[in-house]
């Protein structure tokens, strides 16, 4: 039987911060793990050196299931994105693990392949309307079948989507939070325009989606899902705070726009009401956000019994380990919908090595034997951990808004 030797956290800043967990056998093996947590990495890393690391010496890799079941009924503290992304990044590097001992991609490990593609959507994020009409088109003449649009909103300094002086999008910012501003009345006003000029522009058939970022109380939801109905987007994302899972039957009553939800959940408790009443649509709990792939797996196949499909969250500050993760995932369970792609940054790449690859608008996991991924520890020690804040949001009078 092999043993944990040993395990350390890799905390590194290539391009934005990661933080990689790496967990050594006594044979030799060793395995990969993401607990990055947006803004709040030391958080993370501190979790998994103080107080899980220590508890992993000795025990047996092969065991995934009942070493996920001891960090999360052993803490006695459930639940939470700090907790559930430490245990996440152990579940991953025990899949890892488990894949290279066996000499296999781990997808065969999760009941092999249900598909031979995964489709992706990218990201078009546009200053105004002509610039996100033309963003959009780069990204299908790229080969992608589905594109989220967002756009700056006239009349609104700065907002979620919008990238700086039009380099890539990546939300969070060097230093403390910077402020963004907000109007729910100038971006319930502009939406429609943008995804009627989008079908006008671009025909029926690529899929659009748009991610509302948690702004709109349950009626404005409807009215939004309403308007746009006849530009059938693929989803419409995150258009409410998601805490108050009920508030989901007031927006059902007023749309058949698809609704997809969950990219800050943890938990399938955070989910429960929302799959089981067929609140949403999609789900986006990602791998490193929900317990890793042993607890995803239960997620998934729950959604399943209801008609929901997932939706995960790729954002830039999931790392590849993530991104691989998912792949291998996707891949393997029916209920599969589409896959965020959102590409990590040339430097990134120098640290994480993948065998996951891109093409024509869909992805592929690879077969390299466990997740595929690697981290060139020499590189990374090259990009210390940087301070850095998602944005707070505010309303024009300054009220404290959600971002
Ligand atoms: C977003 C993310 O990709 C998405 O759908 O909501 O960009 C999100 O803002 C970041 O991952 C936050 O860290
Ligand atoms: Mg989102």
């Amino acid at each position: 039987m092999a043993k944990i030797k040993s395990a350390k956290v890799i905390v590194c800043s290539p391009g934005r911060n990661f933080v990689t967990l790496k967990i050594m056998t006594d044979e030799g093996v060793y395995g990969l793990g993401d607990a990055t947590l947006n803004g709040r990495e030391k958080a993370v890393s501190s979790y998994l050196e103080e107080h899980v690391i220590p508890c992993l010496i000795g025990r047996d890799p092969s065991q995934i299931e009942d070493i996920w079941q001891y960090l999360y009924k052993g803490a006695y503290w459930r639940r939470g994105p700090v907790t559930m992304s430490a245990i996440a990044a152990v579940d991953m590097a025990l899949w890892d693990i488990k894949g290279k001992m066996l000499n296999t991609p781990v997808y065969n490990l999760l009941g092999g392949k249900s598909r031979d593609k995964i489709m992706v959507y990218a990201h078009a994020n546009g200053k105004d309307l002509s610039d996100t009409v033309e963003e959009v088109g780069r990204h299908l003449e790229m080969g992608y079948k589905a594109v989220r649009a967002q756009s700056g909103i006239p009349g609104i300094d700065k907002t979620y989507g919008v990238p700086k002086d039009k380099g890539r999008y990546e939300p969070a910012e060097k230093g403390l939070p910077k402020e963004d501003q907000w109007s729910t009345e100038k971006y319930l006003n502009y939406l429609p325009t943008l995804f009627k000029t989008l079908r006008d522009e671009f025909g029926d058939e690529p899929h659009l989606l748009h991610d509302c970022h948690h702004r709109l109380t349950p009626i404005e939801a409807g009215r939004l899902g309403k308007e746009v109905e006849p530009y059938h987007l693929f989803w419409l994302e995150d258009c409410t705070p998601a805490e108050l899972q009920e508030s989901f039957k007031l927006i059902r009553q007023h749309t058949t726009t698809p609704l997809a939800v969950g990219e800050v959940f943890n938990s399938i408790w955070d989910m429960q009401e929302l799959i089981s009443s067929q609140l949403i649509d999609y789900i986006r709990t990602s791998i490193v956000r929900g317990g890793g792939i042993s607890h995803m797996k239960k997620i998934a196949n729950f959604a399943e019994i209801y008609h929901v499909r997932t939706g995960f969250h790729g954002a830039t500050d999931l790392s590849p380990v993530t991104m691989a993760s998912a792949l291998h995932f996707d891949l393997s369970i029916n209920n599969f919908g589409i896959q965020e792609h959102m590409p990590h940054h040339e430097i990134t790449e120098e640290v994480f090595s993948r065998s996951y690859t891109f093409e024509d608008g869909f992805m592929y996991p690879g077969d390299a034997p466990g997740l595929g991924v690697d981290i060139n520890e020499d590189e990374a020690a090259k990009y210390p951990y940087e301070r850095a804040y998602l944005p707070v949001n505010r309303k024009e009078d300054g009220t404290m808004f959600n971002w």
